[in-house]
């Protein structure tokens, strides 16, 4: 890429402030931004339409909009547009502060979608019209093709849909972006054919996103750092965590049910999970692949020590040491990285094909193996399931992991019966805490229940777990799956109402 980052005249002629680009965004619309995990959103025109919402309250006037998205964004979108009571609507993941309370407030409206299915959902209409595309992109070519950013996440949908397009060209991404990216366009059904990748490895499409240049009303140049926040070290928790999963995986390989390099992995968002890829980096197994939507800090140690082949995701999400780092040197990384809209980075069909393992953390199973990945003591949003049901239910492997204790140990994580359930209990497959693992394939509720409680609960909590599942048994109308109907809540409501959790 030249060091000029728009190429094609035609683009040019387009170009203009933040400013000027937030004044043709209507009030009331409907917005499909790019950005997934802190990586490749816009950056300078949020601001200004955040400003612009701020001027058009103080003179008394209404101006809301509904905001979609890859994923979580940044400070400069969630939280300017959220401060300034300017979201009417958001989906389909976030993790912002500002955004959350508002969301667990009630004046925003959240829509938590599987993040597969977001493009189809949109494409059929059930999300509304899109009005305006915001694709922050790192260069236009001199045909008038876009080079996708950090992430690619649901931006050819969002270009394909919306009546206008704005663009953030971004000259602080790395040139070296161009050609790592992989745009392969899912069609809708009836149409819909498989898709041919067959390995994490494969590229099946083009490296740059189209766009009908008559729809690009403006094209913004901004020089601004993604931005997200580091990972905590690993704590003791986590390196427990992950030394159960390394042994898992051992046994597994013994068995010959995982091969010597293991099969692609995906790895969720949170310290845990990094932390378990940081085990994984100092751990036995070698040339490993990944098929997950998130890079993180720890992915990118396994490429540079040479454990991880190839890492195909959908977006960076890199603390800011770790992203300096990777941009200073991006190109060397050209072969082992490939960026793929979400529709394919967390497409069922594929995950079930590779026989992903998937590693996700969780705010609390229950003893029968359900898990609340979303929602704290069963009411207040924390971010949203994001991929992790795409993932958990295809996967050939599907691990959900957590501390077995919460808040100082106030709150026990395996609970008799979880207070909101994103993940079946067919969906999961093996639950990890420091205490141990639980592995739950092929077993009945009543097995479960006491691998998990035995396997998994903190021993503070370990004996109430016991007498619950013993008097349910004993009292419960169905032996199946035994529960105390009149108590199963009963430890959220305690915590709520003593704040602390107990039988
Ligand atoms: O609260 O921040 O106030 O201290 O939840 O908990 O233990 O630091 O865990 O960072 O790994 O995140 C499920 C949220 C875990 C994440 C979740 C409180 C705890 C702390 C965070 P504080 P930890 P992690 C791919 C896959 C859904 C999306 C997903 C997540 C905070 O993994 O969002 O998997 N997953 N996507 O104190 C009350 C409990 C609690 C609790 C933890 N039982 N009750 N609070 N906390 N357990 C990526 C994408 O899809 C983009």
């Amino acid at each position: 890429m030249s060091e000029e980052r728009i190429l094609n005249p035609q683009f040019q002629n387009r170009i203009m402030s933040a400013e000027e680009a937030a004044a043709l965004v209507p009030a009331g619309a409907k917005i499909g931004v790019s950005g997934f995990t802190g990586a490749g959103y816009p950056k300078v025109v949020p601001a200004a339409l955040a400003k612009r919402i701020l001027d058009a309250r103080i003179s008394g006037g209404k101006f809301r909009v509904s905001l979609w998205t890859g994923a979580s964004t940044a400070p400069e979108l969630d939280s300017a547009l959220a401060i300034v009571d300017g979201v009417e609507k958001r989906l389909p993941y976030q993790s912002d502060p500002v955004l959350r309370n508002k969301i667990n407030e009630g004046s925003v409206e959240y829509t938590d979608i599987h993040l597969s299915h977001v493009a189809q959902l949109a494409a059929f209409g059930f999300l509304g019209k899109l009005d305006v595309a915001v694709i922050e992109v790192a260069g236009v070519t001199a045909d008038g093709k876009l080079i996708p950013s950090s992430s690619v996440g649901n931006n050819p949908t969002w270009l394909a849909l919306a009546d206008k397009v704005i663009l953030e060209v971004n000259s602080w991404q790395s040139a070296a972006l161009e050609g790592m990216h992989d745009i392969y366009n899912v069609a809708l059904p009836p149409e819909r054919a498989p898709i041919p990748l067959v390995r994490a490895t494969d590229r099946i499409g083009s490296p740059y996103l189209e766009v009908d240049p008559a729809k690009v009303v403006a094209v913004v140049k901004t020089h601004h750092p993604d931005r997200n926040s580091a990972f905590s070290p690993p704590d003791e928790n986590s390196r427990k965590i992950a030394g159960h999963i390394l042994e898992f995986f051992a046994h597994e390989v013994k068995q010959g049910r995982l091969p010597q390099n293991l099969l692609p992995l995906q790895s969720g968002v949170g310290n845990i999970a990094n932390a378990v890829l940081s085990g994984l980096n100092e751990g036995p197994f070698g040339n490993l692949t990944s098929y997950t939507e998130v890079l993180q800090d720890g992915m990118l140690d396994m490429i540079k020590s040479g454990k991880l082949a190839c890492a195909s995701a959908t977006a960076f999400s890199l603390s800011p040491g770790a992203l300096e780092e990777l941009n200073k040197d991006l190109a060397r990384y050209s072969k082992n990285i490939i960026l793929r809209p979400q529709e394919v980075s967390n497409h069922p069909e594929v995950i079930r094909r590779l026989g992903v393992i998937a590693m996700n953390g969780m705010i609390e199973a229950d003893i029968y193996g359900n898990v609340n990945s979303t929602h704290i003591m069963g009411t207040k949003m924390m971010n949203g399931l994001g991929g992790s049901g795409d993932f958990a239910r295809n996967a050939y492997l599907s691990i959900f992991m957590t501390p077995s204790q919460a808040k100082g140990g106030d709150i026990s994580c395996i609970v008799p019966m979880a207070s909101h359930v994103d993940h079946t209990e067919h969906d999961v497959q093996v639950l990890v805490t420091e205490q141990g693992l639980a592995d739950l394939r092929g077993l009945s509720p009543k097995e479960r229940a006491r691998v998990v409680i035995e396997n998994c609960a903190h021993p503070d909590f370990k004996p109430a777990l016991k007498d619950y599942y013993k008097r349910a048994y004993a009292k419960s109308a169905g032996k199946h799956t035994p529960h105390l109907l009149e108590e199963c809540l009963s430890w959220h409501l305690r915590y709520l109402d003593e704040g602390k959790m107990g039988g």
